[in-house]
Parts: C-alpha cells; structure tokens; sequence
C-alpha cells in the first residue's frame, strides 16, 4: 500500500482500516465508502485510470437460479453488485463500466471469475454472474465502453461510414477482458483483505461470442488464467460469421427456397432414423458423425409434412416473422439436396473445401425462408448475423445487407479470407499454441452442442485438433489427444444446440455443472474423465449423465455407455481446406 499524503488520502486510509477489521458481513463490504478505501492503486494498470467517484453498490438478497439454468445449477444466494467505471489515458470522454458481484464474505473462497456475451454484446449480466456468486467467486463483467451494459458493440463500431471505431474492435477483440480480470483480482484481493501469499483462483465462464472472448483470454495470457468453461465459441471469427450466409447462397445457388415445414421435418425425421445408431433409443442423436456415414437423406423424398397457419409474430430480441399459411405437402427432392450441400460445407466453384458446416440433425437455421404473401412463394431471408459481418466489418457502412444478389460461394470465400486477413489479430481468436497458458498450469473444458444450428460443432473439433498437432507435433494422434487431455478437454454434447439444450432432443445431458467440476480439475486436481451433466428437460428431468470426452465417441452397449475409439466416426469431423490458400487453425 502506498503511504497517504493527503488529507484526503489519510481519511480513506483511516475507513479502510477500520472496515477491514469489521468487513465481516454482506453490508460492511457493500458501501461506496469501503469498496473506494479498497479500489486499486490509480496507476496499477498502465493507460487506465480508475474513477472512485463512479462507484456504486448495492445489497440483492436471497437471489435465486433455476434447476434448468444451463450454466449453473439452482441455487440461492446473496451478494453485493458493485459497479465502477475507469478510462483510457489520454482518450477524451472514454469510459468503461465494469461490474463485479461479490459473494458474502462468510461464503467468499478466494475465487474471481470472468463471464463474458454472446452475439455482438460483450455483457450478458445475470445470464452469466451467479455461476460465479454460487461458487464463493467475486463475478465480473464488462461493457467494453461501448456506452452502457446494454449497448452492444456494434451500435458504436462505426464512427463514421467508412471509419471503423478501432478501441472498441480492440476492446471487443480482447482488451476490454484483459482489463475486467486485471482491476478484479486485485480489486477482489483488496476487498476480501486476503493475504499476499494467499492464492486467488482465476476463472472465466462463457459460451458463444462469451465462449470466444474467453479463448482471446486464454490465447494471449496464459498466466492470468486457472480454469475457463468454455462453450461453443464463436472464434475463427470471418468464416464462423459469413457461414451464416452459406445456407442461403445453398438455396440461391440450387434455386429452390424450402418452406420452413418441409426443412422441420427433414430434421424431426432425421432424428428419428439416427437415434438409434448410437445404441439407445433415446431421441437422442449422440452420434451424428454415424447419421451422417450411415443415413441417406434421399430416404426422405416423398414423406408428408403438414404445418399450421401461424400468426406473425414479433419478438423483442429477434424481427418479427410474418404470418404463415398452412404447409402441407412432401419433402421434395430439391429440399434434399439443399439439406445436403448444407450439410456438406461451403466449396469453391472449382470443388475445393472452403469450410465446416452444421453436424447431420442439427436444425437448418441458417436456412430459414421468409413467406411472401403477395406472390405465394417461399422466398430467400438474409441471415442477420452473417449479414452484418459483411455490411459492418467488411463493407464499413452499414448493418444490413437486404439481398444476396450475385453473391455466389467464390463470394463467401472471398469474404472469408479477406476478413481472416483484417481480423487476425482482433476477432478471429484461433492462435492454436497455448503454450504460455499450459505452462501456468491452467485447464480448459471447452464443450459444444452436437446439434447446434449457430456455430458448427466441427468448429470445436477443429481448434481442439489445431491445438493437438501445433503443440505435439511428434506424437502420435493417440499419444497428442492424450498429453492434451490433461489440461485441455473437449467435449462434444448429445443432441444440445446453441448453447443450450434443444426442445427437439429433450432428452439429451447438458454439462450444468461444468464450473463445480472445473474448480474440482483446478483446486482439488480431480481430473475428469467423462463430464457431468444433468437431463434438464423431459421425462428424465434431474437425471445424471456423463458426456465422452472428444475423440471418444458414447455407444451404448445393453443400455451401458462405452466411450469407443472410432477412426471413421473421427475422421467425419475433419475438412481438408483445400481451397483455402493457407493454413485455417
Ligand atoms: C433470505 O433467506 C433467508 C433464509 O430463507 C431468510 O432468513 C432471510 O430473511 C432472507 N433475507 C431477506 C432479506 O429476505
Ligand atoms: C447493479 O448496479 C447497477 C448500477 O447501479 C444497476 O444498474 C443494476 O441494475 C444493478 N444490478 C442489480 C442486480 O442489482
Ligand atoms: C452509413 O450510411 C447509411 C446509408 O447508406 C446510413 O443509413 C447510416 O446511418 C450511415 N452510418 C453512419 C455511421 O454514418
Ligand atoms: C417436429 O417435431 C417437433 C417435436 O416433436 C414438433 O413439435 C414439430 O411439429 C415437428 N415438425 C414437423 C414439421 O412435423
Ligand atoms: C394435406 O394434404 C393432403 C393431400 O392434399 C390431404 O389428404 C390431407 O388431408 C391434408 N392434411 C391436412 C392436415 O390438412
Ligand atoms: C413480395 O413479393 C413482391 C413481388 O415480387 C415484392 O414486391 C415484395 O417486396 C415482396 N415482399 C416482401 C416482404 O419481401
Ligand atoms: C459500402 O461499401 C461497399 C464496399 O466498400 C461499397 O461497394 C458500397 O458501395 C458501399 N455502400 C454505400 C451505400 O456506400
Ligand atoms: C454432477 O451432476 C449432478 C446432477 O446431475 C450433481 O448433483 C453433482 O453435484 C454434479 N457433480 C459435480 C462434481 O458438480
Ligand atoms: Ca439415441
């Protein structure tokens, strides 16, 4: 601690003096008065500045998660919500809000934890907070300085058309997090009073676009970081973000828009046909890569599906969708073949691989088509997100890209190299060696829904393997996988979707409880061997499970779980980029 000089000064160190020997409760921590007395020295980070002035707290009591949270299990807790704001020297009118929940110090277990967003949004509030709270951890987030907790980075990543606002691609790139953990442990060591010798674990929880912040983490400073739960992260940012566009160039391309019933059906159907291939009749497709070696698609040609007329409907978050008149009909042969090439990844016009795509079984979101009322044609809906890759990280000046005229795949591919190249050392966030963070000793559970219809699941499977073959080069694949589960494990998730479970697979685990097991991994060096996780809908709600651990695949043998090695299985989930002139980790 630095001696006080000021009169001022002297009156904080007095406060803290006395709050710490009384900073016993939830209510002594949580004033304005100790959390400033107990704020980082100003200079502590070089180029920010911490504004005491900024600092609010205030007590919640007895919150409370539910038994089907995805991130957490049901608890109840208290804890105090302390926000703060610093800036950036010599960048007039910055500021940064940083928020921290900070647990009862009776219940406090010398734990900080990280939560991160998803979509463009770097915050994402009590959707993330209490998995720290619950665990004795301090939980932080951050707005970036995008304006508030509520404003997404992309509202702010243009000043002008055609001027890109580079703090905040910076912050949302990486910086804003490397922040948010440097002021909080600090910030969490003072608060707590804990000794210097005293180990403060590091955590960062996040899935997503929060799944790939935490990996900006974890690939740039190693040290900082005990454990990070981690997943389906939007990393290898350009090509995660214009594959979005690839489903729609697929129906451009074939010239065929399905109605969204006959899409829904070749997926229920699929469903049904793979469920048992894994061994148990389960509704649940656990393996998709055998539904992809072993189920033909053209088996579906011909099968009724009726839908209902539905109302438009708005929704807050998302446009609204028009209204939709009764669809009844067969699957045709061209939705077949749009769910195929789907399913196939994107290639160039001359055949090449270009990229991933979505697991068989997933939903064909990305496919979605829009009713037009006027004609009686199903017809082609830009996809949001992709689209605004385009329109606001590529093309600078706007936030929507209306129609897909022209575009063809030799486009996706252009969009995708070309934004590898911008973005590499901001947004793509797939730097394979992690040797600095696994020479600190850290770990990682990075899992993925094996139906998620958002990020591909091979996305997953490729950075795992990118990791596997930068850092053990001289072994064997078998060897590789093996040295590398012992600090990074990843996990494949029957039947889940996009960071959540998926209502046409209720039955499938979802891994609730991955903090408590990563805490165990960090803290009590249990190493897991299968990852726990819990049925949170349907008929088995509350039922345990254990997930492989990737290459493993489950099979169920007389209604018991093996995780087998399977060469052809493993081998469904790895692209060869040929058409992508240099290496894609
Ligand atoms: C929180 O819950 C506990 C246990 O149920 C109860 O004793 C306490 O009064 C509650 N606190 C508040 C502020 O509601
Ligand atoms: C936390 O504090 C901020 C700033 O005062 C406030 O906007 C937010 O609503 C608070 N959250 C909770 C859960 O109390
Ligand atoms: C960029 O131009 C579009 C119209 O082409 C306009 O709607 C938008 O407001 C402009 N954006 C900025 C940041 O000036
Ligand atoms: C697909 O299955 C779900 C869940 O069983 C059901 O709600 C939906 O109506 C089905 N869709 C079609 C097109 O049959
Ligand atoms: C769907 O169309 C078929 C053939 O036109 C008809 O037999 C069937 O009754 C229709 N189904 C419904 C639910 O309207
Ligand atoms: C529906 O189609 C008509 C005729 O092609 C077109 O003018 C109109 O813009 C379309 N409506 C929507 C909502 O796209
Ligand atoms: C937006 O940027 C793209 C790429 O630079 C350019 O082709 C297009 O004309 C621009 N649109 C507007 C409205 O300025
Ligand atoms: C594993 O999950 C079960 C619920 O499925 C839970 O009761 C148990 O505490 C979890 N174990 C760990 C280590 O978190
Ligand atoms: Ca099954």
């Amino acid at each position: 601690m630095r001696t006080p000089s000021t009169p001022r000064a002297l009156a904080l160190a007095v406060i803290a003096s006395t709050a710490s020997a009384a900073a016993a409760s939830l209510k002594d921590v949580c004033t304005v008065e100790y959390a400033k007395s107990k704020l980082p020295a100003s200079d502590f980070i070089q180029g920010i500045t911490l504004d005491p002035s900024s600092v609010t707290t205030n007590i919640v009591y007895n919150a409370s998660t539910s038994a089907d949270s995805t991130f957490y299990p049901a608890a109840t807790f208290s804890y105090c919500n302390l926000t703060l704001a610093y800036s950036h020297d010599g960048r007039a009118g910055d500021q940064v809000l940083v928020q921290y929940w900070l647990p009862d110090p009776a219940k406090f277990e010398n734990r900080y934890l990280s939560t991160g967003g998803g979509g463009y949004a770097i915050y994402s509030g009590s959707q993330s907070l209490p998995g720290g709270v619950m665990y004795g951890a301090v939980a932080g987030a951050t707005d970036g300085g995008f304006g508030s907790f509520s404003t997404n980075v992309d509202a702010v990543m243009l000043l002008a058309n055609g001027t890109l606002n580079y703090e905040s691609l910076y912050m949302f790139g990486y910086k804003a997090h490397w922040e948010l953990s440097k002021i909080g442990k600090q910030f969490t060591r003072n608060l707590y009073n804990m000794a210097e010798k005293t180990k403060l674990y590091s955590y960062y929880q996040g899935c997503s676009e929060g799944g790939r912040e935490g990996w900006s983490q974890i690939q740039r400073y190693g040290d900082e970081w005990d454990g990070a739960a981690i997943g389906a992260p939007a990393f290898r940012w350009s090509f995660q973000q214009t594959q979005h566009l690839y489903s729609n160039i697929v129906t451009q391309t074939l010239g065929y828009y399905p109605p969204t019933c006959e899409m829904e059906k070749i997926v229920n159907e699929t469903i049904s046909a793979c469920d048992s291939l894994d061994g148990l009749k389960d509704g649940v497709v656990s393996r998709s890569d055998l539904c992809q070696l072993h189920f033909d698609l053209s088996t579906l040609v011909g099968k009724p599906y009726y839908c209902p007329a539905a109302a438009a409907s708005s929704s807050a978050h998302g446009p609204s969708s028009a209204a939709t008149p009764v669809q009844n009909g067969t699957i045709s042969k061209e939705a077949v073949e749009v769910a195929k090439e789907v399913i196939r990844g994107l290639r160039d016009s001359q055949g090449r691989q270009v990229y991933l795509s979505y697991q068989t079984a997933a939903t064909f979101a990305d496919v979605t088509t829009q009713y037009n009322s006027t004609t009686d044609k199903w017809e082609l809906s830009v996809d949001g997100l992709g689209a605004e890759f385009i329109a606001l990280l590529l093309n600078k000046n706007g936030t929507d890209l209306s129609n897909l005229n022209g575009v063809t795949y030799d486009t996706l591919k252009e969009w995708m190299i070309v934004g590898m190249q911008e973005y590499a050392s901001t947004l793509q966030t797939n730097w394979p060696d992690l040797t600095p963070f696994h020479n600190a000793g850290g770990k990682v559970i990075h899992f993925h829904g094996e139906a998620d219809n958002s990020i591909p699941t091979a996305s997953s499977v490729r950075y795992w393997e990118s990791v596997r073959s930068i850092m053990y080069p001289s072994l064997s694949y078998k060897d590789g996988a093996d040295a590398l589960k012992d600090w990074y494990q990843l996990y494949l998730v029957p039947g889940a979707a996009h960071c959540s479970t998926n209502t046409l697979q209720p039955n499938g685990p979802f891994p609730q409880t991955n903090l408590q097991v990563l805490i165990n991994w960090v803290e009590k060096d249990v190493k897991p061997v299968t990852l726990n996780a819990t049925v949170l809908q349907g008929e088995n709600v509350g039922q345990n499970r254990q997930i492989c651990a990737w290459p493993l695949r489950p099979l169920w043998k007389n209604g018991k779980m093996e995780c087998e090695y399977d060469q052809k299985s493993i081998d469904t989930w790895h692209y060869d980029f040929d058409g992508v002139p240099l290496p894609v980790y």
